[in-house]
């Protein structure tokens, strides 16, 4: 594994987490209590292995760069490099994000590149990604999972023949070919992508020069490399039961990250995330800005009812408050007598006493964003 170089895509803008994304980069969201979304990605790679990580920013970078800084002073056995997008160069798409970083490829001359996305819960062992595009000697394997056929309009659908070859795939399609036998059902791309390296380097090389490309791997390189490479589609399974289908979700909207945050607390939870074999690992939340502004550990009133929440460091619950699905950020304070159902508090925002939410969403949306499926988005 140390002779691969991981690029984990991190710059993208994240507009349908509305509010959540306004002062950071999707990555960066809080997740899981203690975590932020790019934790996930990060394990995963330092997990299996890997030595050499870069990490691609752009949209509100300053938002990850402290993080990322901790990640690296924390990993012992591998490098975590930031690569923003230099100055008045932006990184037009995630494609170009990469062919950008081409001369440090060049540098770091590893066999293969592993194209991570940062914006994705899910554990992975890539090096069962490796072991399987070396034995097919793939020159690209995409990972991929099952989805029902309502969910591929946000994901790249692809077609496999019997022995897992990818023969078609088609970015975000209105009217995807379900898997033969099993109507209903997708195979979807979860935007990662082992590539041998030079194989990496000519389709970005010819992707640079090719007009109307938006440089966008799902849109461009991908399919544009399907008709003369071996290109592999390799499952995600569960790091404990190899023989099934592994748990992976896309946070990219405010119900997703809602509906995602509740179900790894729950009793029940899909993921372990102190798993010893697989930790979900993270520096200190907010190591830094806790410190300036000296936040204080988490209170909750004695006689506070809180069920099926998730609440962060620094956060303050008030006397007499009820909570039911709600997901609190750090330092978020929810003063006495607050009734809230279904809602996301965004980092330091405050609740002023006897605040009801969740109760009336006619009344909510006249002062908060309210999502398709209910949930109320107190943000800054
Ligand atoms: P999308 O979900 O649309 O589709 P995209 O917006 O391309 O994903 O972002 C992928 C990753 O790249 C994210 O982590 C994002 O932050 C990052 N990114 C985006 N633009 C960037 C830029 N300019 N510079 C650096 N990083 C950038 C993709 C694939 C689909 C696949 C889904 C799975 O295109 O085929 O199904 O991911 O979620
Ligand atoms: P159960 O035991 O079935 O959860 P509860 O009496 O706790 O019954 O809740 C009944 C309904 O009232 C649920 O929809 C719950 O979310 C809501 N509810 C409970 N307590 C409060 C409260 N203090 N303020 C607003 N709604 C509440």
């Amino acid at each position: 594994m140390s002779n691969i170089f991981a690029m984990v895509l991190a710059g993208g803008r994240g507009t349908r987490l509305e509010g959540l994304t306004a002062r950071r980069a999707k990555p960066a969201v809080p997740i899981g209590g203690r975590h932020r979304i790019i934790d996930f990605t990060l394990s995963n790679c330092v997990n299996s292995g890997l030595a050499h990580i870069g990490v691609l920013t752009q949209y509100m970078a300053q938002s990850l760069t402290p993080h990322l800084s901790a990640w690296n002073r924390m990993s012992r056995n591998a490098e975590v490099m930031t690569l923003p997008a230099g100055a008045g160069q932006e990184y037009a798409g995630t494609a170009d994000a990469v062919h950008q970083n081409r001369n440090l490829i060049l540098q770091l001359s590893p066999a293969q590149v592993l194209v991570l996305a940062a914006d994705h819960v899910y554990q992975m062992d890539y090096a069962q990604m490796l072991q399987e595009h070396r034995q097919r000697g793939a020159q690209v394997t995409v990972g991929c999972i099952e989805v029902p056929v309502s969910a591929a309009r946000n994901f790249g659908v692809m077609e496999v023949d019997e022995a897992g070859w990818i023969t078609a795939f088609a970015e975000k399609p209105e009217s995807p070919r379900a898997i033969p036998g099993r109507p209903g059902v997708v195979l979807a791309s979860m935007g990662i992508y082992l590539f041998e390296t030079g194989f990496l380097l000519k389709l970005l090389a010819e992707d640079a020069t090719r007009p109307h490309s938006v440089h966008d791997f799902g849109r461009n390189v991908i399919p544009g490399a399907l008709a003369d490479a071996r290109a592999y589609a390799h499952r995600l399974r569960y790091i404990r039961r190899p023989w099934t289908d592994g748990y992976w979700r896309d946070v990219g909207t405010v119900d997703a990250y809602w509906e995602t945050s509740l179900e790894l607390s729950g009793t029940s939870a899909p993921l372990d995330l102190d798993d010893p074999a697989w930790p979900i690992h993270s520096p200190p939340l907010d190591a830094t800005e806790q410190r300036r502004d000296r936040r204080s550990d988490s209170s909750i009133a004695n006689d506070a009812d809180v069920r099926r929440s998730v609440l962060f460091p620094g956060v303050h619950i008030g006397a007499g408050v009820w909570l039911d699905g709600c997901i609190a950020l750090p330092g978020a304070r929810i003063a006495a007598g607050c009734r809230v159902r279904n809602a996301i508090i965004d980092e330091n925002c405050r609740l002023p006493p006897g605040t009801v939410i969740g109760m009336d969403l006619d009344a909510d949306r006249r002062r908060y964003p309210v999502t398709p499926n209910g949930v109320v988005l107190v943000a800054q």
